[in-house]
């Protein structure tokens, strides 16, 4: 019976309703005659997706009037997860659209249920660029994030008795009501071809394969503002022309679409396997697809905005244009830069350079030497050879500079340049390159950056002592907690009388004075106590394991690599249910019961990775089924985790693991979210931890392990035979290898903790080393489990000393420190 209107003229639930009615009966996805959850959730999202779009034109209009400088952020991942929940709050607008939905027959809940993550990402650095975006939107900053379309994403996730399988991610199957296409902004990117030099000595790159690059934009709210920001996304596509009808008439159907499939190819799959030299050649494919359409883009923009004067000077643009590389992926921004300047408008060596260095920062997001991005010269001669002419011109011209104004830097020269050129098979180093370039290199959490200025960087500190900064990661409260946990955050905005709190999280320190408060901390209990049975049921769902809220709910979940040690937590609970079993039923009766849940991707590539996955596993299937011990202890592998599945996970947790060997993680950034839901930490003195413990008190933190400086001489002990080995730790591999976990054959990965040196061997990770200190801490844990006003004290003071993780805060120092923007709020 409601009417169906294209546009809402209020934001009443009866308006709201007819305008979902309107894109229920004229979708052109959908038949008309249905209305079921799916039908409704693509509905509703349409009907939100007008207003992002009306607010974002609003913003496109004001930022191009305005004129401001603008910061593009360049990343090859982004883990979006859903969009409907996060407008639906962004925009305030929650109680109006559940309200039009009850009309129509609908639950706001259920229907956000049918969304599909988009998820072009595959861990931390994806979620964190998606975090920045909604700050970027929220503090109105003139900012926008540039990725690619990839249709398969990285992959989904199954977990079977064989261990993890993967499949395609399947989230544009039913188009994506989050994306609007452009079809009026396409730019060409060109691969392979020759280098072709002019009679007056101006080179021209030419030939090859020319790809379009077709824009996607998905909108980005702020919360409680009108900015609307953009994520242009971008789809790599054959022309019509490509297509060779002759060749498809003759029959030869594969090699006549030859064209499109091979364009397709480039956003298939994030990460693709890279074993192979083609895997190698797509991967560099995908890094230059983005670098170049994204800046043909930028360029266009400040060409148009200044269009009118017709006086504007190249030297301008790095006070309009800041670009910011989210790691090395688009590294291929500098020689692109540097090529479209020289080449295509005409600027000088050092014109194009002064721009390029102005415009160009970079963030480092590890100090894995596997991650340090290098690239084959020979690839990238035959991929991009006029990139490759600029870079070797850079690598030249930074070794005359240094060895005019540095000469006591000669000996070390070798390192800091930006091509290899001794290794058995050259290579450019990604990182040197942005370094070299850039006017500014940050790491993510204090403790990473100092590493950078002490140990990877330290050479270049000489040359540049002002290049390097610290800009510690953050989360957005919005929905890291305003939407993901209505019980806590309800309680909170009652407690502080005030929500001032999603926008300045510092507000949550008002918590600290309630810490001891009975009736808070009975209100606190019972919030937490909603998540955790929601979780409880989302495992049954997922998993069929009954698991009891009662328990200490015990979580690890962030992308599976041996430096991040899930084979630590596995070991642990191993250890644990040994002894559990070896308990009287009356002792165990006395233990703190336990739900141990770990969740992860594991690269379809990474052996060992899997294995840690299969283990898991594996240990759960036996635990979960001991009538003995199951009462007390519980080990779940919790599929597919995603931003989803996060945003269920993080409110029902107690306990979060943040273990990795202290100086491997850069800053971590699920550690923020659980600690702002109240979740206590048991970690090593790692990346963003330090800094958590900090803030929420050492008291509140459940900390183990070797420090970051103990490291080297630890691993150099473990070579020189001197590390003895704690009976516990034999204790635990022992009992696998005996095969109480089943018959698979797990010598191979618990060979790796053997030895003496080698990494991915001789227990590089020092797991053996952290055991005992991490069983200790474990203790700890039950002990104040047991102490519920203890516990409730220290997760309160959790909550309120989070205040610093907001991705705000580190968004403004970004805008303020490295970028030299501010705010242009649409009025
Ligand atoms: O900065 C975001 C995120 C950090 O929180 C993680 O500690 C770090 O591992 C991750 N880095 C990467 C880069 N590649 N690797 N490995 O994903 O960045």
């Amino acid at each position: 019976n409601v009417p169906a209107a294209a546009f809402p003229s209020s934001d009443s639930p009866s308006e709201i309703a007819s305008n979902v009615n309107y894109h229920a009966q004229y979708s052109p996805h959908f038949s008309p005659f249905k209305f079921d959850s799916e039908q409704a959730y693509f509905a509703t999202a349409e009907s939100i997706r007008d207003r992002l779009l009306q607010q974002w034109n609003a913003t496109y209009l004001h930022f191009h009037n305005a004129d401001p400088k603008q910061t593009y952020y360049l990343s090859m991942e982004y883990l979006q997860g859903r969009a409907l929940s996060n407008a639906i709050g962004n925009l305030d607008v929650k109680n109006a659209y559940a309200e039009a939905l009850d009309k129509l027959g609908h639950q706001l809940e259920e229907i956000t249920e049918q969304e599909k993550d988009a998820a072009l990402g595959n861990g931390g650095l994806g979620r964190l660029a998606s975090c920045f975006l909604d700050s970027m939107a929220t503090l109105n900053l003139p900012a926008w994030g540039y990725g690619l379309r990839y249709k398969y994403g990285l992959f989904k996730q199954r977990i079977t008795k064989e261990g993890q399988q993967e499949t395609a991610e399947d989230w544009l199957e039913k188009f994506s009501p989050w994306e609007v296409v452009r079809h009026d902004v396409v730019f060409p990117v060109r691969f392979f071809g020759e280098v072709q030099i002019d009679g007056d000595g101006t080179r021209k790159w030419v030939g090859g394969e020319v790809v379009q690059a077709l824009a996607y934009d998905v909108p980005i709210p702020g919360y409680k503002t009108k900015n609307t920001i953009s994520l242009r996304l971008w789809e790599a596509r054959a022309s019509p022309a490509d297509f060779n009808l002759f060749e498809f008439n003759e029959g030869n159907y594969v090699s006549a679409a030859q064209r499109h499939s091979q364009a397709e190819q480039i956003c298939a799959v994030l990460y693709p396997g890279d074993a192979t030299e083609s895997g190698k050649l797509l991967r560099l494919k995908q890094q230059f697809f983005l670098c170049s359409a994204s800046l043909q883009d930028m360029i266009q923009r400040f060409k148009e905005r200044r269009k009118p004067s017709k006086t504007w000077l190249w030297s301008e643009f790095p006070s309009k244009v800041a670009v910011q590389l989210n790691d090395t992926h688009p590294t291929l921004a500098i020689p692109e830069l540097m090529r479209l300047l020289m080449d295509d408008e005409g600027l000088g060596w050092e014109e194009a350079w002064d721009v390029t260095s102005g415009t160009i920062s970079y963030t480092n997001h590890t100090v894995l030497p596997e991650a340090l991005e290098k690239w084959s010269q020979a690839v990238m001669w035959k991929l991009l050879p006029r990139h490759m002419e600029i870079i070797e011109e850079i690598d030249k011209r930074f070794l005359g500079t240094v060895r005019e104004k540095f000469p006591k830097l000669e000996k070390i020269l070798p390192s800091l340049r930006v091509l290899d050129t001794n290794a058995e098979k050259p290579v450019v180093r990604m990182a040197n390159l942005c370094v070299v370039t850039a006017h500014t290199v940050n790491g993510v959490a204090e403790l990473h950056s100092d590493i950078l200025k002490k140990e990877l960087f330290a050479d270049y500190l000489t040359i540049w002592p002002n290049k390097f900064q610290n800009k510690t990661n953050g989360i957005t409260p919005r929905r890291w907690l305003r939407f993901c946990n209505p019980e806590l955050s309800s309680l909170i905005t009652k407690q502080l009388k005030s929500d001032k709190w999603v926008t300045d999280l510092d507000e949550l320190s008002g918590l600290r004075k309630f810490a001891d408060d009975a009736s808070f901390q009975g209100e606190w209990a019972a919030a937490k106590m909603a998540c955790k049975k929601r979780l409880a049921e989302y495992v049954k769902k997922v998993t069929g394991v009954t698991i009891d809220p009662n328990s200490l709910f015990d979580i690890q979940v962030k992308r599976i690599h041996e430096y991040k040690r899930q084979l630590l937590n596995i070991l642990g609970a191993v250890y644990r249910y040994k002894k559990l079993k070896e308990m009287s039923e009356e002792q165990r009766t006395t233990s703190t019961p336990r739900t141990i849940m770990i969740g992860g991707k594991a690269f379809a590539t990474y052996t060992n990775a899997k294995r840690i996955v299969k283990l898991v596993y594996d240990v759960g299937e036996v635990v979960n089924s001991d009538p003995q011990v199951n009462q007390y202890l519980k080990v779940v592998f919790v599929p597919n985790y995603n931003v989803s599945v996060a945003e269920m996970l993080i409110p029902g947790s107690e306990l979060s693991q943040h273990i990795s060997t202290a100086g491997m993680e850069a800053s971590g950034t699920s550690n923020m979210k659980f600690a702002l839901n109240g979740c206590l930490i048991i970690g090593t003195l790692d990346g963003a931890n330090v800094e958590i413990r900090e803030e929420v008190g050492e008291d509140n933190f459940f900390l183990f392990g070797a420090t970051a400086d103990q490291v080297p001489n630890l691993r150099k002990d473990r070579e020189n035979g001197k590390f003895k080995p704690d009976p516990r730790f034999e204790e635990a591999k022992q009992y696998i290898r005996s095969g109480a976990f089943g018959k698979y054959d797990y010598s191979q990965l618990l060979d790796s903790l053997e030895g003496n040196s080698g990494y991915g061997r001789g227990d590089y990770f020092l797991v053996g080393q952290d055991f005992p200190s991490y069983l200790d801490a474990q203790e700890r844990v039950d002990k104040a489990y047991m102490d519920r006003k203890k516990w409730l004290r220290m997760s309160i003071l959790s909550t309120a000393g989070s205040g610093k993780f907001s991705s705000d805060r580190t968004i403004a120092q970004y805008a303020k420190e490295i970028w030299n923007i501010e705010g242009c709020r649409v009025p």
